[in-house]
């Protein structure tokens, strides 16, 4: 397959955006501007600030040839001598220790076709040890989803927000992380009437729209939920009875565990005030329509609890899935992050998110590719890296960054430099790059021709709007030659274009069967076919086709501990196009007063060693007790696994790193 595709490129070419996960569409415009155009998720073709700059390709740091390193330096080769590198190195790992010790990451930076492929990479060598470290930022909620209705994904279309009579956010800020989807569906749909809850420790942009704020102890949102059902379920308004007994299963048992549960002791553990919980009933129990809205900031539950499980509660008492304005959305961050996985790149997961351990599906899979996917599920990207230099010794990671997580960046570069084999694929050098053996230069989403699948479902087509640069080569093409070179299947990594790709993940994964290539529209379509809008109207994707309910979460109480406790967000993805926030830390005003903090005063926030110094905003939206950060500045504090910190003026405290 050549780089050079056949489809036109240029000033009328529409394709989606490909920094984040809204899925906007967009064309070029004056200059190296983009224009939007309307799609399903900005129909009035509106682009955010970061779109508009989406073209705005930076030259000057791409990589533009394969690098091998050679006496510890990564020297220019030609493609042909960097894949014998991998090859020797990949044939010689699998040799000693077989296919286990390779490690897949990738790749919601790429389309569907290119994550379909690395998977199958993964698993035509013998492993199931791929995945992609984004669906770890949203993991407890694709489980709650998985576990009670079917699909690890949101279950509505952003459209039907606007019949939703209650929307929930929380711990998410949309308004300014998916802004056009914000803009386009959620303001629209307060405007007319429906009722904003905003569900955060913090106040941010997004609560500005709302009409109530809950702001509970970071981490009791499990709890939350459970008093709202609780107290659904002894008033009885709200309360969808005929659902609760035709569509769901298991609500005697979540009754029973709801039992001894008393509405103070969850209120006060939750921290919320009584006023703010009977305003958020009162509105539950005359709405027709809830839908809920999860981000990043609800996977810090406390230990043991599943926010969005107990979120799930709540919407199948109420009755809301299965219709317009009802549902639970995970607010996705990267612009494949949904197809990554859908596509398979997931240890358990075979495309169409069918288990690994399911023998028919392992069937339905070998029949296309001539070899059957390995039985046992793999490990996961933080089992993975953990395990790098012990059981594994070879990773091929793709558009991804793990050095940079919440881990000690000396551990993360020991684990990196403990491979025999780390392989790169990206646009740029970063900070996993500066550990690789090899890196291949490769296309970016402005470039190259594909699919993408947004935060609801809905795959789009992706068209390159300019060249790329000379020398580089699309992921896709990186991996059907690693495919020819690596598997002794090669006529299975051998396609004519990336259509044929596209369609054999349609034949492969059941989520995406009657789609092809050439039906799929300009506007793309939401999996699976012919259920757009409202998943589940009939039938839940559960053996019986009922919804389960699960039990109370654990009672989980928050002793009171010195110090605030740390709340962070925001953070920065290198491939985003954002501005740099200013990185002050947030106080409520009586937190500040006691001790002695000014507006604009310089403080040093605080855990054991650990201390960041940055100027303080004493913001009255910041729940009492708790300090906001941004992640990036967090970063060295919740490396130590700091959950409460210490904040003092300046003067007071000399950080030990500064000593
Ligand atoms: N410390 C810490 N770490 C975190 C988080 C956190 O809160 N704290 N948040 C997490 C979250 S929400 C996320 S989603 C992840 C994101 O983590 P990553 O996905 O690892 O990070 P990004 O910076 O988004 O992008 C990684 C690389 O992809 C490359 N890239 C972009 N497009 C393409 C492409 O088309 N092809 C190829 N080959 N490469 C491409 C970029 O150049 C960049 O170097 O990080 C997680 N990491
Ligand atoms: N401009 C821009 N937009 C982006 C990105 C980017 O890099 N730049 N990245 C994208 C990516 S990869 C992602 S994953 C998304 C992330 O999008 P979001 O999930 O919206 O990310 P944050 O802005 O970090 O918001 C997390 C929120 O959770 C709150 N929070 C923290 N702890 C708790 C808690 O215990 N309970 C509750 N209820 N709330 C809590 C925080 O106060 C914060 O408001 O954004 C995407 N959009
Ligand atoms: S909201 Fe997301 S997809 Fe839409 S223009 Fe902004 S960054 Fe791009
Ligand atoms: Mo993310």
């Amino acid at each position: 397959m050549t780089d050079q595709s056949s489809d036109k490129r240029g000033d009328d070419v529409e394709t989606v955006c490909p920094l984040c996960a809204v899925g906007c569409r967009l064309q070029p415009g004056s200059g190296s501007r983009a224009r939007g155009v309307a799609g399903p998720a900005n129909p009035k073709g509106r682009l955010c600030r970061k779109g508009v700059e989406a073209f705005d390709g930076r030259p000057d740091d791409r990589l533009t040839e394969p690098m091998v390193r050679r006496k510890g330096e990564l020297t220019p080769v030609s493609w042909e001598a960097a894949y014998n590198r991998i090859s020797e190195h990949v044939q010689r790992i699998t040799d000693e220790r077989g296919p286990d010790a390779l490690a897949f990451l990738g790749a919601p930076h790429c389309t569907n076709e290119e994550n379909y492929l690395l998977q199958k990479l993964a698993r035509s060598l013998g492993t199931n040890n791929v995945d992609n470290r984004a669906r770890l930022c949203h993991v407890s909620s694709a489980r709650a989803l998985t576990d009670r209705v079917g699909w690890p994904a949101t279950t509505n279309s952003l459209a039907n927000l606007s019949d939703a009579d209650v929307i929930f956010v929380a711990g998410a800020n949309p308004a300014e992380r998916q802004p056009v989807a914000f803009n386009s569906f959620i303001r629209p749909a307060v405007g007319a009437g429906s009722t904003l809850i905003h569900v955060d420790p913090v106040g941010n942009e997004t609560t500005r729209l709302a009409d109530i704020h809950v702001a509970p102890r970071p981490g009791m949102d499990a709890l939350v939920f459970d008093l709202l059902s609780g107290r659904l379920l002894d008033d009885g308004a709200g309360v969808d009875r005929g659902f609760v007994s035709e569509r769901t299963r298991g609500f005697e048992a979540f009754e029973a565990s709801m039992a001894d549960r008393d509405d103070d002791t969850m209120r006060r553990a939750a921290g919320v005030d009584a006023d703010i919980v009977n305003g958020v009933v009162d509105r539950l129990a005359a709405a027709n329509s809830v839908a809920g809205l999860v981000g990043t900031g609800i996977e810090n539950s406390a230990e043991g609890t599943n926010a969005s499980a107990a979120l799930l509660n709540l919407l199948l008492l109420t009755g809301n899935f299965g219709s317009s304005g009802s549902g639970l959305y995970i607010l996705r961050g990267l612009a494949n992050e949904q197809g990554a996985t859908d596509a398979g790149c997931a240890p358990d997961r075979l495309p169409g998110h069918l288990p690994v351990t399911d023998e028919a599906a392992r069937r339905r899979v070998a029949s296309e590719w001539g070899v059957e996917p390995p039985r046992s599920p793999g490990k996961t990207a933080k089992e993975l890296l953990a395990s790098f230099g012990s059981d594994v010794r070879g990773a091929l990671v793709v558009g991804e960054n793990p050095a940079i997580s919440k881990r000690d960046p000396t551990w993360l570069r020991e684990r990196l430099d403990a491979l025999d084999l780390l392989v790169v694929v990206d646009l740029v050098s970063n900070e996993t790059t500066r550990h690789a053996d090899v890196v291949l230069p490769a296309a970016s989403g402005i470039e190259k021709t594909g699919t993408f699948t947004n935060l609801e479902r809905r795959i789009q087509p992706v068209r390159p709007v300019t060249e790329p640069p000379t020398g580089v080569r699309s992921d896709l093409t990186i991996l059907t030659d690693l495919g020819k070179r690596l598997t002794n299947h090669p006529e299975a990594f051998t396609y004519a274009d990336v259509s044929m790709v596209f369609d054999e993940l349609c034949r492969v994964a059941p989520t995406h069967d009657s789609f092809s290539w050439d039906t799929l529209g300009p506007e793309g379509a939401q999996w699976p076919a012919g259920e757009e809008g409202a998943l589940y109207r009939e039938r839940f994707e559960t053996a019986d086709g009922l919804a389960v309910f699960g039990s109370a979460q654990p009672l989980a109480t928050s002793e009171l501990r010195d110090g605030l406790l740390l709340v962070t967000g925001g953070r920065l993805s290198d491939s985003q196009q954002d501005r740099p926030s200013p990185g002050h830390v947030r106080i409520n005003p009586t937190d500040a007063a006691t001790r002695d903090i000014e507006p604009n005063q310089t403080v040093v926030i605080s855990h054991e060693e650990t201390a960041v110094r940055t100027v303080a905003d004493i913001d009255e939206n910041v729940r009492h007790g708790t300090v906001f950060l941004p992640a990036s500045v967090a970063d060295p504090l919740l490396r130590r696994d700091a959950t409460t910190v210490a904040v003092e003026p300046s003067a007071a405290h000399t950080p030990e790193h500064e000593r």
